[in-house]
């Protein structure tokens, strides 16, 4: 379902007008990963999953969550576990409790790594 939605997303912004200003406007509005995901990095392993932020651990940068279903090449069982995350993830703006989607890689070595949050919108 939310590969589906990346998908259309990314459709809807082609067929939009190529090079039109409101175009551009749009595909930078658009969340990064929906555009990144579908067209700039297809070498990438990756898994979309929902959770919950169980607890955040801002100096080793790691946040427990208990996750569904990850799904995408990276696939994961329902589990509660601790997950790295990349630098580029603010880890201020999570906060235990907080329900998120999120998107998983694994590093050089093998390891899980959050490369993406989003706060689950209601
Ligand atoms: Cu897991």
């Amino acid at each position: 379902m939310k590969t589906r939605f990346a998908r259309v997303a990314a459709c809807a912004a082609i067929s939009i007008g190529i090079g039109g200003a409101a175009a551009s406007a749009a595909v930078q509005g658009a969340p990064r990963y929906t555009v990144a995901q579908a067209t700039e990095k297809p070498e990438t392993t990756t898994g979309q999953g929902e959770g919950v932020v169980r607890a955040v651990d801002a100096d080793e940068r790691r946040i427990m969550i208990t996750h569904g279903p990850v799904s995408g090449p990276l696939e994961m069982s329902p589990m509660t576990m601790a997950f790295r995350v990349a630098p580029n993830v603010d880890l201020s703006s999570l906060s235990k409790g907080m329900k998120i989607k999120f998107t998983i890689s694994r590093d050089a070595k093998g390891l899980y790594v959050i490369e993406d949050v989003r706060p689950e919108k209601p």
